[in-house]
């Protein structure tokens, strides 16, 4: 351990302050202290940092050049009509003959949530118990299964997910201890990501203690270098052409989306996106646009907000387009990616709050943010696809993300909850079923609607209310005290294959729908 040479390193880089403490700490400490600083390129770091920080202020430039995407441009489940079948055929056939991957982003800290395991092993409380990863696993096994059953084809899914250092152990031994939801092992490949320092906002590098840097990973775009050559090989020796990347947190998050895939397919697009129409203007969504004519992905904590608050004539966002973290790449686009642009992408600055160490050696945990994490975007990617496409999806069915504890009033568990089991009531109501209370009486199809009408049911303490009273509620705020409803994955993908089982039945809630619930019901009808 050579300390005086490595504090003349530092000092080129004007972070000597790294070793501050160094004398207060013992032998094996000083070692791993040493080991950090040598492990991680200073000189890269600063440079991030000033690149990262010089385009700060272009911000309102950006904002000035941002033009929306005309709507008849998009894809979308309501108004392609006929064609959509045609496209999840092509879909299929790529899932069947194993085309098709998915790659989920888990890399973050969950800090919004507030829990210290990952965020896809949190249970919102659905009658199965079933966690996020569980639903996901459970979806890509029936799409398998419904691929053959649609084409003939025994195709498979191998799912790629991309953890960091917070997430990965915790992860992977979740999915052992759960044998991989019925998955095979070898068809789960999981990757980390990159930390980077987090930085004062002055460029110098914080210690979270005496001997330890502070460090955050580096945003879901750190996917690019995570990848590597080991994970594209092992996507290149099982002859993955498309991809579909998304995050961890959409309850909705249809894996594998055979429609989308198939309508990227046929667009003969190498890069994709799907979106649902933003809500309101300060939605924590980025919206998908044009930027000197090129694709982009304005984040919701990069946008102002007069250029969120734009509207049409009509009353509608301007920038409305916005992005549910469900992304396509062809396996060319991403190596691509990832051998040359990647280099070339900028971190984004978070300023966030980060406990540090300060000049007396005491542990300070900061009340207003005192320095910046460095961050990639997935998204920043698309800038470089010369056949950019978007696929427009209907929120209730797609998209109703987990992001914050049940005291914050929307994208919480309960939301994420009540937007499954509507959707899943739905799918109930389209196949020909019905839901009856206890006095055999018909529950309304649309309980939304009785909500208005029926004042007798309680507003939710946490529905908040706008100046002319009005619920400020979503369709994934529906108030399903009403109708508990959850169809297993293993049963149905997106509501296909219900009817010989609901049809014409009357059901009381509430009704979980599995495969050994329909397997009973045969048994007695025999
Ligand atoms: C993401 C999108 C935002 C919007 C929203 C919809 C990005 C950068 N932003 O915002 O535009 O569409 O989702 O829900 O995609 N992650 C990592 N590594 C990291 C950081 C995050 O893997 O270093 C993962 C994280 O585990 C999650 C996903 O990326 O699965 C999105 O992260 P987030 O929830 O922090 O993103 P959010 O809600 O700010």
């Amino acid at each position: 351990m050579d300390f005086e040479s490595l504090r003349k390193k530092l000092a080129e880089h004007n972070q000597e302050h790294l070793l501050d403490f160094v004398n207060d700490l013992d032998e094996k400490s000083k070692q791993v202290l040493y080991n950090d600083i040598t492990n991680t390129n200073i000189a890269e770091v600063v440079r991030f940092f000033n690149a990262a920080t010089a385009s700060m202020d272009t911000q309102t430039k950006v904002d000035d050049k941002m033009e929306p995407i005309p709507t008849e441009m998009f894809g979308s489940v309501t108004r392609s009509g006929k064609i959509l079948k045609q496209w999840e055929k092509t879909g299929l056939e790529a899932v069947g003959k194993s085309k098709v991957c998915v790659l989920l982003l888990a890399g973050g800290q969950g800090t919004r949530l507030g829990v210290n395991y990952p965020k896809g092993m949190y249970n919102v409380g659905l009658p199965s118990g079933k966690p996020l990863y569980h639903l996901q696993a459970e979806r890509i096994l029936r799409l398998q299964r419904y691929s053959k059953e649609e084409t003939g084809l025994s195709g498979t899914i191998p799912w790629y997910i991309m953890t960091s250092e917070h997430t990965q152990e915790p992860t992977e031994e979740y999915f052992a201890s759960r044998n991989f939801f019925g998955l095979q092992k070898e068809d789960i490949v999981f990757f980390e990501q990159n930390m980077l320092p987090c930085m004062s906002f002055d460029g110098k590098i914080i210690m979270s203690n005496k001997g330890k840097i502070a460090r955050a990973p580096d945003g879901n775009g750190g996917l690019y270098r995570a990848l590597g050559e080991k994970v594209l090989g092992d996507m290149e020796r099982r002859g993955i052409q498309y991809i579909h990347v998304y995050c961890v947190d959409n309850i909705l998050v249809k894996m594998a989306d055979p429609t989308f895939i198939g309508f990227c397919i046929s667009k003969g697009a190498n890069c994709g996106a799907k979106v649902v129409e933003k809500s309101y203007p300060t939605e924590p969504v980025g919206v998908v646009c044009r930027v000197d004519g090129k694709y982009q992905v304005v984040e919701y904590s990069e946008i102002t907000l007069r250029t969120a608050e734009k509207r049409n004539e009509d009353g509608r966002l301007v920038f409305s387009a916005g992005n549910i973290c469900n992304h396509f790449f062809t396996f060319d686009f991403l190596k691509e990616v990832v051998n040359e642009n990647e280099p070339f992408l900028k971190h984004h600055v978070a300023k966030k709050k980060i406990p540090y160490v300060n000049e007396q050696g005491n542990i300070i945990t900061p009340e207003k943010p005192n320095g910046i994490k460095m961050e990639k975007f997935v998204f920043d990617v698309f800038e470089f696809s010369n056949n950019f496409v978007v696929f427009e999806v209907l929120r209730e069915d797609e998209f109703s993300p987990l992001k914050n504890s049940d005291k914050a009033e929307k994208d919480n568990p309960t939301t994420a909850k009540h937007a499954l089991m509507s959707l899943h009531h739905r799918w109930v109501l389209n196949a020909g079923g019905s839901f009856v209370d206890k006095n055999d009486s018909l529950i309304p199809a649309i309980p939304s609607k009785r909500l208005k009408l029926d004042t007798t049911i309680r507003k939710p303490k946490t529905m908040a209310s706008d100046k002319n009273g009005n619920d400020r509620r979503s369709a994934n705020d529906v108030d399903h005290s009403l109708v508990i409803c959850e169809v297993s994955p293993l049963v149905s993908y997106a509501g296909e294959g219900l009817e010989e089982v609901v049809s014409n039945k009357r059901f009381q809630s509430p009704l979980l729908l599995t495969e050994k619930y329909i397997k009973d019901k045969e048994m007695q009808i025999k």
